[in-house]
């Protein structure tokens, strides 16, 4: 099998970039590990950044976005129940985000792919990468008993943090920066009513709470817990008591809650690999960086990734321009890096550290003074919650 681009992963960056460079007449393959059932099985982001909305608009996938995604100009903030509002709008120049889950995008992107006869190949095994640093890289697959090659031009390495991609890169090449945090968030999926109408990032002495939505019958709420945990230590009551208690009281009090119908626990890390190329080969999104959860930045650090790789290959097979290629590792770096200091100061201002000592704990809530009492502070959040320039 030839093409011009072999993306290896199926989830949002390489559906993603797959149906950008189809729209340019540029032949993709995608390789899916997964079945197409189980990649939508998956709950994770819920908050896209007006970069990451216009990439759906101009890969032809935006319209479900548009019409059943939430426009939000703000969030709140609580701190063992006092509760503010930070204006988003007011403090990003008049931006906001759009709330809609990554399934759903998932599910649009994948839809787009078939009305195109996009190839995606699921149920792919032994994925392996060849002479990436070739003329002409090569990716082979197993597909039962058969070796399946698919020559190519470049490769994407689209394949999240578990993929092969990034373990293709030498590793006297390859340098990764990872930081462990010492809990988990437990994340609750429930058929019942938003418990407002924005969403509440609490910060309480017995771990963080956070309120969100999927849609106005969708909710989807998580509460910090420790490493050592499992979902089977979680009832849906010992659940939802849990998060009342991590709650303003008159958030408590109108709390709809029934039988959890998604459950599990996200691990919080924050990782960065570099270069996030080698040769023919270049790594976008999870498979190259990773962030705590708590800035909602993930999925829209592979929205620029995308946004670069997609203009270099336009510079590369559109004008013969290969400068896009040459300078994508640091460009989405660069961004990569502002996404995940602020994830970090989101994180480290919001949750509770076993092992603060009280001076660390006093230094928290300075944080959070600051924050409230300061317009440039408020305008610093603001610019990078509804995302920092492609
Ligand atoms: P993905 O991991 O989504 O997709 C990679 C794909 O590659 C997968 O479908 C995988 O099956 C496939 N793959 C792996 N190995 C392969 C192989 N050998 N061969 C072929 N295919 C292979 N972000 C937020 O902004 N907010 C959140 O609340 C949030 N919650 C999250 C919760 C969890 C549990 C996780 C893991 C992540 C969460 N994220 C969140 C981050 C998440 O949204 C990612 O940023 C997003 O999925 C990145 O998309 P991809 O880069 O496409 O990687
Ligand atoms: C979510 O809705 O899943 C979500 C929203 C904002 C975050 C993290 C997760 O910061």
């Amino acid at each position: 099998m030839k093409t011009q681009v072999c993306i290896i992963g199926g989830g949002p960056s390489g559906l993603m970039l797959s149906q950008l460079l189809h729209l340019k007449g540029i032949d993709t393959v995608v390789l899916e590990r997964q079945s197409r059932a189980y990649v939508l099985g998956r709950i994770r982001a819920g908050v896209l950044e007006h970069g990451f909305a216009e990439l759906m608009r101009e890969a032809q996938c935006g319209e479900r976005m548009d019409n059943e995604g939430e426009i939000h100009g703000g969030f709140h903030i609580s701190n063992n129940g006092d509760m503010k509002r930070v204006d988003i709008n007011k403090y990003s120049g008049g931006n906001s985000v759009v709330v809609y889950g990554q399934t759903e995008l998932t599910r649009d992107l994948y839809e787009a792919r078939d009305r195109m006869n996009g190839i995606v190949i699921h149920n792919v095994e032994d994925v392996k990468l060849h002479d990436l640093k070739a003329e002409k890289p090569h990716v082979t697959y197993r597909d039962g008993d058969d070796i399946i090659r698919i020559d190519c031009d470049y490769v994407i390495g689209a394949d999240g943090f578990h993929g092969p991609s990034r373990k293709s890169i030498p590793s006297d090449v390859l340098k990764e920066y990872e930081k462990v945090y010492p809990f988990g968030w437990l994340g609750v999926l429930s058929r019942t009513k938003p418990v407002s109408d924005e969403l509440i990032y609490a910060k309480h002495d017995r771990g963080f709470a956070l309120c969100s939505l999927r849609s106005q019958v969708l909710s989807r709420y998580y509460i910090q817990v420790p490493l050592s945990d499992t979902v089977e230590d979680w009832s849906d009551d010992e659940f939802w008591t849990e998060l009342r208690r991590r709650l303003p009281q008159e958030v408590a009090d109108k709390l709809e809650t029934g039988p959890s119908i998604e459950k599990s626990i996200a691990p919080l890390r924050s990782f960065v690999a570099e270069p996030m190329r080698y040769g023919n080969l270049f790594l976008a999104g999870d498979a190259a960086h990773i962030v705590p959860p708590t800035g909602a930045r993930g999925l829209n650090s592979a929205a620029s990734d995308i946004y670069y790789l997609y203009h270099a290959m336009l510079g590369h097979y559109l004008k013969g321009d290969d400068s896009g290629l040459e300078a994508y590792s640091q460009k989405a770096l660069a961004r990569v890096w502002k996404a995940q200091r602020f994830s970090w100061w989101m994180t480290s201002m919001l949750h509770t550290f076993p092992d603060n000592i009280e001076y660390d704990r006093r230094l928290q809530e300075i944080e959070m003074e600051y924050l409230f009492s300061s317009e440039a502070a408020m305008s610093s959040l603001a610019e990078n919650y509804v995302g920092l320039p492609f």
